[in-house]
């Protein structure tokens, strides 16, 4: 058929995948067309992401496109944010990239600001503090090895495989913002902060818009995968970033939406048009990322469906095999849990069990554990639920504005009990869908690159027109605000214990 075809690379937490999106001028389909594992390794007591298994699922994918269709308009990669690859000066590897999740980042936080006050480290870059933040790994990195110094090229995730793929060496806007060492007002890297904590700059590339034709895939690729001389197109490369872009907002609708982008991690907020770096935007330790066409993400990284997934192996690994649609579905027929868990407290991170750490965490919480493996998901799901309940009232509260409805995006929108969820412990209406809003939002923008839609909203418009969405109703007011009110009190007296 006559419609264009865009190629998507989607990197996640957990899997990979490569995606067609066809698009007619009015509406766009996707279809996937290989899907890897991604994940981290061990590799001598540190957690590391094996990115030649993963270059290699691209490749596959990118096969598999070429013998489907006769033509490619482009290709961009997105990707979980905050992580990097280190090249030399003969652009090879200096080291197999570490997992945000590595131990190495534990304690960095601490180190930092008593170099930098953290008032400053937000003024100038407005993310919020974790120690998966580039800026921690950076520091970590110097600490403990010479790799920073070996480096001549610091890659994102993405942007090493925009280098794979073309050879270019940049680093998209998006991303950048996520690392902790951006300015995203001077759109420059944070060099005088960076120098104080001893950080290496001379390897830090030139960072570009989303949208940037990055150049043609290099032959050796093209040989390898079949695929013509096809142009690179930067994506918003931070898949959050994609993610937002694809939630399906009129843009004549008069209503106040946050989003939450749900997957490994669930990144729940706003879209506003300047960052808040205000003293209360600091006290919440929330987020700006840089989105598309001057937006801004106001928003904060809850946990996730990470716990889901972690709770899966632990389970598997007692003998107890089940799909996540299993695990919801006993999540859903399972009696009241009767315990939460703060989603975000430390100890879920990145535990040996996850099970064990959730039967800690209520031991230590006093409260009463799940009794089976349905209690355990429902506990979790509920207390996500509760969790993204909170966020909302925070950013809502920080911009100044009200929040009318939610938009479930990513993967976990799937998760009709969550959605449920979601409604009830926010009491808003919440639209699910969709699925598929990281590789939407990466191939839309290689549309509008190329001319073929205009704004934003534009895009967001032909995303409503393509999917399809479930809307869910909030119900069991009371049952909510009693489950509010405890894990409130929860939160509190786990704050106050550590
Ligand atoms: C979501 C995400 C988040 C980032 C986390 C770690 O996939 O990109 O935005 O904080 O992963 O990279």
């Amino acid at each position: 058929n006559s419609s264009l075809k865009y190629l998507a690379v989607d990197l996640g937490g957990e899997s990979g995948r490569v995606v067609s999106g066809a698009f007619d001028g009015k509406t766009v389909e996707v279809e996937e067309l290989h899907r890897f594992a991604t994940g981290g390794i061990e590799v001598d007591s540190t957690l590391r992401w094996d990115i030649h298994r993963i270059w290699q699922g691209i490749q596959a994918g990118l096969q598999t496109a070429n013998k489907k269709y006769d033509k490619i308009e482009s290709v961009g990669v997105d990707s979980w944010g905050v992580d990097y690859v280190l090249l030399d000066d003969n652009e090879q590897l200096v080291e197999l990239p570490y997992h945000y999740r590595d131990r190495r980042n534990i304690g960095t936080l601490d180190q930092i600001t008593e170099i930098v006050p953290k008032s400053e480290l937000f003024a100038t870059t407005g993310i919020q503090f974790m120690e998966i933040n580039t800026l921690c790994q950076l520091f970590a990195g110097q600490r403990c090895g010479d790799a920073l110094n070996k480096s001549q090229h610091l890659l994102t995730i993405a942007d090493y495989f925009h280098w794979c793929l073309c050879g270019s060496k940049t680093i998209e806007f998006t991303f950048a913002t996520t690392t902790q060492c951006f300015d995203p007002v001077k759109r420059n890297w944070a060099t005088s902060l960076l120098d104080r904590l001893k950080i290496p700059t001379h390897m830090l590339p030139e960072v570009v818009s989303p949208g940037t034709n990055l150049g043609n895939v290099r032959e050796s690729v093209q040989k390898q995968t079949g695929i013509g001389k096809v142009p690179v197109i930067a994506p918003a490369t931070h898949d959050t970033a994609s993610a937002v872009v694809a939630v399906p907002v009129a843009t004549s609708s008069a209503k106040n939406w946050a989003y939450i982008s749900s997957g490994t991690w669930s990144l729940v907020g706003l879209e506003v048009d300047t960052p808040v770096i205000s003293a209360e935007a600091l006290m919440a330790n929330v987020t700006n990322e840089g989105g598309v066409d001057g937006t801004w993400r106001l928003l904060k990284n809850v946990m996730g469906l990470w716990l889901v997934q972690r709770l899966r192996l632990a389970f598997s690994s007692r003998g107890f095999e089940a799909s996540y649609e299993k695990l919801t579905e006993l999540a859903g027929q399972a009696t009241s849990a009767g315990c939460f868990i703060d989603p975000d407290d430390p100890s879920f991170l990145n535990p040996p069990n996850m099970e064990e750490a959730i039967f800690r965490f209520c031991n230590e919480t006093g409260q009463a554990p799940p009794a089976d493996e349905g209690e355990m998901v429902k506990c979790v799901l509920e207390s996500l639920a509760l969790r993204y309940s909170q966020v909302l009232k925070e950013v809502s509260a920080l911009a100044k504005t009200r929040i009318d409805v939610i938009h479930v995006v990513g993967g976990g929108c799937k998760n009709i009990l969550l959605n449920q969820y979601i409604a009830g412990a926010t009491q808003l209406p919440v639209v699910a869908g969709p699925s598929e809003a990281t590789a939407l939002g990466n191939l839309m923008i290689q549309c509008k690159s190329a001319g073929k839609i205009g704004t934003l909203g534009d895009v967001r418009t032909v995303i409503r027109d393509s999917v399809e969405l479930i809307e869910f109703e909030p119900t069991a007011l009371t049952y909510w605000q009693d489950a509010l009110v405890k894990f409130e009190g929860l939160c509190k007296k786990r704050n106050s214990q550590n």
